[in-house]
């Protein structure tokens, strides 16, 4: 080795050793004939001094150096002179007095600071990605994505779980989103899917009598990205033999728990993970995957709402919808501007309008009075319906009211909206908290409006509950999933479900999602031939790596937490790719690239 020591490892223990460190040049200071170089690698920052006196060899070499060049550093530990030690740094108390200094290679003057934290252009640091995982942040999301994982394995691995890999070049698998393709030269017009899950092989895992199977498997899916969305991400992918929901919960709870406490023990852990069906959330929260970690609850009002002069609100409670709202604690002193832009966010949601009622700071709910009460909609409201609205919302003196009246699912989803934007603005949640629970029993299938059919909730292979199961001819849209999702936060961390296994009730559940009897054969004939041969009862889960390294590393985006992501165009901007295909590549593969139709050169 080039080093004897790591530059992060060293403390007053070492005073008095020669050592060896190489790394890179964090900073550079020259104060009046002495040097100070601060040395960084993986491990951290060490003090090194140059003093012309000790070595003038050293000290004319150190002198060229600059930030980031790779160096390579001799020289003997000793205490720091009392009253300059650096307590924020864990070598703080020692130096390294340097008798021999070399540049193993210079740097050119890097893009962006790496040694301080500075808001960067995301362009760059994709761009010069091995420069900005040299900085701390980086280098610590990294460190702390291994940790997870190999926590994660671990922990499988001690319960019998195999780690069993899985075809990249396969067939379309249906997870809701586009396939990427990948033409295949051998077979002429023919293409493989990359998978966006492992999904139908875990399965045939189960059927192949693996019982246990894990895999930390990567995922591609052609989708919208959004912060916590890439089109290639990881799955730490799980799947069981003779299971029911319950066992595949308590081994998710398990892994969690023991991620947190051992790995990020610094996070407060909510235990037990709370349980609650997919309707509760719904109603209570608006979102299936709610933050918990604080209350501002909706609540439906269309009994009281239904007694007021309210048109609006009247019409959308006679068409079969509902009017909800919510509390916003201290918000009753917002201004117009503030309270139009919280109208804005319900629209962009899909609301028609939203009625905001401000309950004065010296009201008093008892005794209050109209004046109390200011609202664009106060002339069709009584004080003893404000009150009753009050009181149903739990809401209080100084805080504002939020109405939202329309179809169910459209309320659900703007006062859902509204409950984050609000939770985000008063700081409701607390930052050190880990908040999971579980959301489970969710509708088997969504009708999709645009093309006018029922979709998989989750996927095709989810098993409904045994006591819907007879629903599925009549009315598809009330049945229930044996399906639940990890959610933590406000984020899902993980999805699965119990699965179906036999082949009857699948090809069942496939004409429930209008594929023909042609499209099933073609599209799964294989995993329902598979079914025949005494396919066992099994479930599984898949949880996001990106998403749970994000959230356990307080990262904004999970393209913090990959070495080498995609920018929100699905481009890597290092690489630059996706990148053309020579004449030749694409006469191989029997494509032929329509011009007029050759997307816009990456931004
Ligand atoms: P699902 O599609 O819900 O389930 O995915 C499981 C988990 O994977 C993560 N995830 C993503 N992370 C980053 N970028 C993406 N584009 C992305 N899409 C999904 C989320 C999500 O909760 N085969 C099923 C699992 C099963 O049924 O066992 C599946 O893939 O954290």
């Amino acid at each position: 080795m080039l080093k004897s020591h790591a530059c992060g490892e060293l403390r007053s223990s070492h005073i008095g050793q020669q050592v060896k460190l190489a790394g890179w040049v964090h900073r550079r200071r020259d104060h009046g004939g002495l040097i100070f170089i601060d040395i960084r690698d993986r491990s951290g920052v060490a003090q090194v001094v140059f003093n012309p006196a000790t070595s003038q060899d050293a000290h004319k070499v150190a002198d060229q150096f600059r930030n980031e060049w790779c160096v390579l550093l001799e020289g003997e530990v000793a205490r720091r002179p009392v009253g300059t030690e650096n307590k924020h740094l864990p070598t703080g108390e020692i130096e390294v007095i340097a008798r021999r200094a070399e540049a193993l290679n210079p740097s050119k003057v890097p893009p962006f600071y790496i040694n301080e934290e500075q808001e960067t252009d995301e362009f760059l640091r994709l761009k010069y990605r091995y420069l900005d995982i040299r900085r701390p942040a980086m280098r610590d999301n990294l460190v702390l994505r291994h940790r997870i994982v190999k926590h994660m394995r671990d922990y499988l691995d001690a319960r019998d779980f195999v780690e069993v890999e899985t075809p990249i070049l396969t067939k379309s698998t249906p997870e809701g989103a586009r396939d990427y393709l990948v033409p295949s030269r051998v077979q002429a017009g023919k293409f493989y899917a990359l998978p966006q899950s492992p999904q139908q092989m875990k399965q045939l895992l189960m059927v192949a009598g693996m019982e246990r199977y894990f895999q930390i498997a990567r995922c591609f899916r052609d989708e919208d990205l959004r912060a916590d969305r890439q089109p290639e991400f990881t799955q730490v992918d799980i799947e069981m033999s003779f299971v029911e929901t319950e066992d595949i919960l308590r081994l998710m709870e398990g892994m969690y728990t023991s991620l947190l406490e051992t790995v990020t023990p610094d996070w407060k852990l909510q235990k037990p993970f709370p349980r609650h069906t997919y309707q509760e959330v719904m109603d209570r929260f608006g979102s299936d995957k709610p933050d918990l970690r604080f209350g501002m609850e909706l609540r439906d009002v269309s009994d009281i709402m239904s007694q007021t002069t309210f048109q609006v609100f009247r019409s959308a409670i006679e068409a079969g919808g509902v009017v909800k709202g919510l509390a916003a604690p201290g918000c009753a002193g917002y201004t117009r501007k503030q309270v139009d832009e919280l109208v804005e966010l319900a629209k962009a949601r899909g609301a028609k309008g939203m009625v905001t009622a401000a309950i004065a700071q010296e009201a008093s709910l008892d005794g209050l009075t109209a004046e109390q009460v200011r609202s664009p909609s106060a002339r069709y409201v009584t004080v003893e319906q404000w009150k009753a609205l009050a009181t149903r919302l739990g809401a209080r003196p100084g805080d504002m009211m939020m109405f939202v009246g329309g179809p169910v699912r459209m309320a659900n989803a703007v006062l859902g909206a509204l409950r984050v934007e609000m939770g985000k603005r008063l700081k409701l949640a607390d930052p050190n908290v880990m908040s999971f629970s579980f959301v489970v029993d969710f509708p088997l299938l969504e009708w999709n409006e645009e093309e006018k059919r029922w979709d998989a909730a989750h996927h095709p292979f989810t098993a409904p509950l045994d006591a819907d199961v007879a629903l599925l001819e009549g009315q598809p849209g009330k049945v229930r999933a044996k399906s639940y999702d990890l959610v933590c936060n406000g984020y899902e961390l993980a999805s699965g479900s119990i699965r179906i296994h036999r082949r009857e009730l699948q090809q069942q559940v496939f004409r429930a999602l209008s594929y023909t009897d042609e499209e099933t054969q073609a599209k799964f004939g294989h995993l329902l031939e598979a079914f025949e041969y005494g396919a066992p009862p099994h479930g599984g889960v898949a949880a996001g790596i990106d998403r749970t390294v994000m959230l356990l590393a307080r990262a904004e985006t999970i393209r913090d937490v990959i070495a080498f992501p995609k920018t929100q165009t699905a481009w890597d901007p290092l690489f630059d790719a996706p990148s053309v295909a020579s004449e030749r590549q694409l006469r191989e593969l029997h494509l032929k690239v329509i011009e007029d139709e050759k997307p816009p050169a990456a931004p």
